[in-house]
């Protein structure tokens, strides 16, 4: 059974995988970390919680070494509009606390996931079913980082053997955790503020296409790569994945469906619209598909329906 090492443990895919990993191998066999603890929530009460800033070595190599970890799943970083806002923040932490959390599996020989993003692709980067092996100019600090750390991991493996995998993250929707300084928020703060007010004003410009993915299919991509045999892959940082590409009025049009009501209008911010103008508008999978058979089961309708009921009952839930 897997002793698995969770950073970033409180954050939008932390929350829920830690919980899922937990599910799958037992709540002892999970170590969640972040930088900060919140005593009401249901990972720190859920099992092992230590905090961790991931720029902070020592006690990253002492919490893996202490709990006997034979995985690492790091999480921990900023998100396209925060690292753009900050960018030598965000190199810091998310190339400081990737180089920690590969050292901790080189020293302890663990398994190693980390995410990448469509955001390690840029504008010279071919627009439609971008493949899986292309150009990666990035222009932004997160693109940047993430292009550095699909290479490093590749690095540690090859010079290493350290076992790591990665996924190309498209947008990940999710009612449970909102995701904090990411381009691709849009598709998520749209579902709250269907369900809270009707209507929402969307700063991503009409026909922008991006990549999204419901959590659910993303938590299932992340456990279905790592528990493949490691013999079958060619590529390994990082895969592309994703469900669905839309724009703004695709998803607009989805919730009209559910609440007829619903009305959005626009007010484009200029960096993030930036940012996602650098950005493929749909993501080939196909090297996923077949070397690992990734799968994604929500579409556009699909995932609506299911956001919009799991936020009612959520919203009601905290009114009441
Ligand atoms: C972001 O928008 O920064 C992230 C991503 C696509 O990596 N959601």
């Amino acid at each position: 059974m897997k002793k698995i090492l969770v950073t970033g443990a409180l954050g939008q895919i932390g929350s829920e995988l830690t919980t899922k990993l937990r599910s799958v191998y037992g709540a002892d066999h999970v170590i969640a970390t972040d930088i900060r603890k919140k005593e009401d929530d249901i990972i720190v009460q859920s099992g092992p919680f230590e905090v961790l800033d991931v720029t902070d070595a020592q006690r990253m190599f002492d919490i893996a070494k202490a709990y006997q970890v034979d995985t690492v799943i790091h999480l921990a970083a900023l998100l396209s509009a925060t690292a753009e806002a900050q960018p030598l923040l965000a190199w810091n932490l998310n190339m400081g606390g990737l180089v920690n959390a590969l050292e901790v599996s080189r020293e302890l020989n663990c398994q190693f996931f980390t995410p990448s993003s469509i955001g390690a692709f840029g504008p010279s980067t071919p627009k439609d079913n971008t493949p899986q092996d292309t150009i990666q100019r990035p222009t932004t600090m997160y693109g940047v980082n993430k292009v550095a750390g699909e290479l490093l991991c590749d690095y540690y493996f090859h010079k290493f053997g350290v076992d790591t995998r990665g996924l190309r993250f498209p947008g990940l929707i999710s009612y449970v955790t909102p995701p904090g300084g990411g381009t691709t928020d849009y598709a998520v703060e749209i579902y709250y503020k269907a369900v809270q007010d009707g209507k929402y004003t969307s700063y991503i410009g009409k026909g922008t296409y991006m990549d999204m993915m419901y959590m659910p299919d993303a938590l299932n991509a992340i456990i279905n790569l790592m528990e493949t045999d490691g013999s079958k892959l060619i590529h390994r940082n990082s895969f592309n994945v994703t469900a669905m590409s839309f724009e703004p009025e695709q998803v607009a049009a989805s919730i009209k469906k559910y609440i007829p009501t619903f009305t959005m209008d626009y007010n484009v911010d200029p960096v993030r619209q930036a940012i996602a103008d650098s950005w493929p508008n749909s993501i080939d999978a196909s090297a996923a598909k077949q070397e690992w058979g990734f799968t994604a089961d929500y579409d556009l309708d699909k995932m609506t329906r299911d956001m919009l009921e799991k936020l009612r009952q959520k919203l009601v839930e905290k009114a009441s």
